[in-house]
C-alpha cells in the first residue's frame, strides 16, 4: 500500500503528500489504535492510503509515531525552534526555559532564535543570552528579517528536519517563516486584533516544505505550558546542565534544592550554572509539586 504524510488537517479531511509529491484529500477509514488507545490521525503522521480518485483517497493506517505534541497537535517532530525577540518585546528568560523543558521532555532537538537583531545597536544583549544558553548546549542564533542577518544559519539548522516554531505572540515567528518560505505570505503582526483573534480560532497546523528538504510548521504558538503530569524527579533531566551533573550528587533522586553533597548546588556556587536558569528550575519544581498536591 502506498505511503504518504499528512501535512494538513481540516474538519475531517486529511491532506496527504505522497512520495511522488502529489497532494491527496483524504478521509480516514475505520478506527486506528495503538496500545489499545484510540488514535486520531495528526499532521506529521506517516500513513498508508488508497487512492479513490484523481486527487482523493482514504487513509487506511497510521504508522507508529516517534513523538506527539499536543499543542500544536503534530506528530513526528524533530526540532523546536524557540523564538524570542531581543526588543519589542524585550527578551524574557522564563518563557524560553519553559519551552525548553517541554521540548526536552518530548526528545526534540532545540535551538534558540533571537529576532529583531536590527533593533539593537551592539552585541551586548546577544552575548549575555548566549552566555546563558551555550554552556547548556543550546545553539543561539541572532536574526533579523530586516537585514537578513542569521537567516543562512537558521536555514542550515532547519535543513532535513521537521521543525515547529515556539514563542510568544509578537516575537516574529510568522515573519521568520515568510522569509524562509517566500511566496507563503503568512499573516504577521500588522493585522488588526480583531482579524487576528478570529483567525486564531480557525487556525490549523500545516507542515510547509522548504527548499532545503526540511519542513516547518506554522503554529499558533505554544501557550499555557503547564507541568501537568511531570514528576519532581524528572525535571532535572530537562535542564542539560543539571542532567549532566546529577550523577555526581550524593543522593539518588536529589532535587538539587539544598540536599547535602549536591553537585548541582556546588556548580551553581562556582558560577558554572546560570543563576536565573537555576531559579527557573526551582520555580518549575514548585509548580510541579503544587499540581501534585492539588491532585489528592
Ligand atoms: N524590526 C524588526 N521587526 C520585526 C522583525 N521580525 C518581526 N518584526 C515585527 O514584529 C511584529 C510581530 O511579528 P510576527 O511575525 O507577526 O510575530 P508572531 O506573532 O510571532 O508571528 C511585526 O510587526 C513584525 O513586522 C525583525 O527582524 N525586525
Ligand atoms: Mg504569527
Ligand atoms: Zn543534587
Amino acid at each position: 500500500m502506498p505511503v504518504g504524510q499528512i501535512v494538513k488537517a481540516i474538519s475531517g479531511f486529511y491532506y496527504v503528500r505522497t512520495d511522488g509529491g502529489d497532494m491527496l484529500q483524504c478521509r480516514a477509514r475505520g478506527v486506528f489504535k495503538f496500545d489499545k488507545k484510540k488514535l486520531t490521525p495528526l499532521v506529521g503522521d506517516i500513513v498508508e492510503f488508497e487512492k479513490t480518485g484523481q486527487n482523493e483517497g482514504v487513509v487506511t493506517s497510521v504508522q507508529p509515531r516517534r513523538n506527539e505534541l499536543i499543542r500544536p497537535p503534530i506528530a513526528n517532530v524533530d526540532q523546536a525552534v524557540v523564538v524570542c525577540s531581543l526588543r519589542q518585546p524585550r527578551f524574557q528568560q522564563m518563557p524560553v526555559d519553559r519551552f525548553l523543558v517541554h521540548g526536552e521532555r518530548e526528545g526534540l532537538d532545540l535551538v534558540i532564535v533571537l529576532t529583531k537583531r536590527d533593533l539593537l545597536k551592539n552585541n551586548g544583549e546577544i552575548e549575555r543570552i548566549s552566555a546563558i544558553y551555550r554552556p547548556a548546549g543550546y545553539k543561539v542564533i541572532a536574526t533579523s528579517v530586516v537585514t537578513g542577518e542569521g537567516m543562512d544559519e537558521l536555514k542550515a539548522v532547519l535543513a532535513g528536519k521537521v521543525s515547529v516554531f515556539a514563542g510568544q505572540s509578537g516575537v516574529g515567528k510568522s515573519s521568520l517563516l515568510n522569509h524562509l518560505l517566500p511566496g507563503m505570505q503568512l499573516l504577521t503582526g500588522q493585522v488588526s486584533k480583531k482579524i487576528a483573534r478570529g483567525r486564531h480560532t480557525t487556525r490549523t497546523v500545516e507542515l510547509l516544505p522548504m527548499e532545503t528538504n526540511g519542513q516547518v510548521a506554522d503554529t499558533p504558538g505554544f501557550s499555557q505550558l503547564t507541568f501537568q503530569g511531570f514528576e519532581p524527579t524528572e525535571l532535572g533531566d530537562y535542564f542539560p546542565e543539571i542532567r549532566e551533573r546529577a550523577p555526581e550528587c550524593r543522593f539518588r533522586g536529589c532535587l538539587h534544592t539544598g540536599e547535602p553533597g549536591c553537585a548541582v548546588k556546588a556548580a551553581l556556587e562556582q558560577q558554572e550554572i546560570d543563576e536565573k536558569r537555576y531559579q527557573n528550575y526551582t520555580q518549575f519544581l514548585a509548580e510541579i509539586k503544587d499540581a501534585l498536591a492539588r491532585r489528592y
